[in-house]
């Protein structure tokens, strides 16, 4: 009995002196584990004559209890110092200002892109694209420009060989989509891309530059729906004040033909330096869809209509943000991107 009281005591203050989670589950181990000291007592509980046994058995389960509930206190209380150490150690200041990591906005051409797709998607039209490299049947053929046609010469062309190409005009998605939608007319889309073309570069030119195409079919379409549509992109792009005329044109996937001005957004159509004192300035071609370029499709010419007009997004972008050199879109100059940030 004596030696339970003392492993008792002595289990006690074990427990009490040590300093942490570890020394506290050795201490749990010399004690209560299987081969501990408490173990070792009850199993001497055999060899005592059975009248002693019961005071024996309570004493080696108070020992067992009260070492029990002494480990777990100290093992809170250890817990919480630990945690508390932990903290203490790893605080941070929140109020200290953070890194600044540089952030990156879109590229110009790509706000003028995305604005106008929202536009047309708001109208309800769908966005199309289509392959860079290109076969002549869609970016020539089909679009009403047979092999030798002189109007060739207006979009010179980078040849891969005598079949493919690299596109000249996002009128290639065009024909390809009066193929594929012949048979689930009407059609409203529009065709973002970028093409290319044998142009020499300067201050407007680029031989790889940015279009989108916007196509609508069905029946009774005219050249005043062209005419609503466009006065009503003129109008979300440059301003509310914004009006545009038609000048006759020629295309030869489109007839009539048009090219479209828009009045100046600079000087209000006075006439400044921005639209060489004319008052308007150009933004795209435009027509009513050939009926052959329809019926090259697949879609009957004399029942169905419709328009498409094509726009280059580097001149858009240079008019509605006042770039000077349509080679700034394409030198990935950081000072010149960074201007666009406010405009996201
Ligand atoms: C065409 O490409 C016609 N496919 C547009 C069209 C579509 C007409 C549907 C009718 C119906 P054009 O060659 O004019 O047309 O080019 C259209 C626009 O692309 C021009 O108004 C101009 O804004 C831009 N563009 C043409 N060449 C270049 C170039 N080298 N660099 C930058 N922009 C150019």
């Amino acid at each position: 009995m004596k030696e339970i009281t003392d492993v008792k005591e002595a289990g006690l203050a074990a427990i009490e002196r040590s300093n942490d989670l570890n020394e506290l589950t050795q201490v749990r181990n010399e004690y209560l584990s299987k081969k501990g000291l408490v173990a070792s007592l009850m199993s001497g509980m055999k060899d005592l004559d059975a009248s002693l046994r019961p005071a024996f058995g309570a004493l080696i389960n108070d020992c067992k209890e009260e070492l029990e509930k002494a480990l777990k206190q100290k093992q809170e209380a250890l817990t919480l110092v630990a945690l508390q150490e932990k903290m203490a150690k790893d605080w941070i200041d929140i109020s200290l200002p953070a890194t600044k990591f540089p952030v990156g906005n879109l590229h110009p051409l790509t706000l003028v892109q995305q604005e106008i797709e929202d536009i047309f998607r708001s109208m309800g039209y769908r966005v199309v694209e289509g392959p860079e490299v290109e076969l002549d049947l869609y970016n020539f053929e089909r679009a009403n420009i047979p092999a030798d046609h002189p109007a060739r010469d207006m979009q010179d062309t980078f040849y891969v060989d005598s079949k493919w190409l690299l596109r000249t005009h996002t009128t290639a998605i065009q024909t390809r989509t009066l193929e594929k939608s012949a048979d689930s007319l009407p059609i409203k889309v529009v065709c973002p891309g970028k093409v290319y073309r044998r142009d020499d570069d300067d201050a407007t030119h680029s031989h790889q530059f940015t279009q989108i195409e916007g196509l609508v079919v069905g029946e009774n379409i005219t050249l005043a729906d062209l005419k609503g549509t466009l006065q009503l992109l003129a109008k979300s792009m440059f301003g509310e004040q914004r009006i545009i005329r038609f000048r006759p044109s020629y295309f030869q996937f489109t007839e009539p033909s048009v090219e479209v001005d828009v009045s100046c957004h600079i000087c209000n159509g006075k006439g400044c330096n921005v639209c060489k004192g004319s008052g308007w300035i150009e933004i795209l071609g435009a027509g009513m869809v050939h009926p052959h370029v329809l019926d090259m499709a697949g879609i009957d010419g004399t029942k169905y209509t419709g328009f498409a007009f094509g726009l280059g997004v580097e001149r858009v972008a240079m008019l509605k943000y006042g770039i000077d050199d349509i080679r700034h879109c394409y030198t990935n100059d950081a000072r010149f991107l960074s201007l666009f940030k406010r405009f996201e």
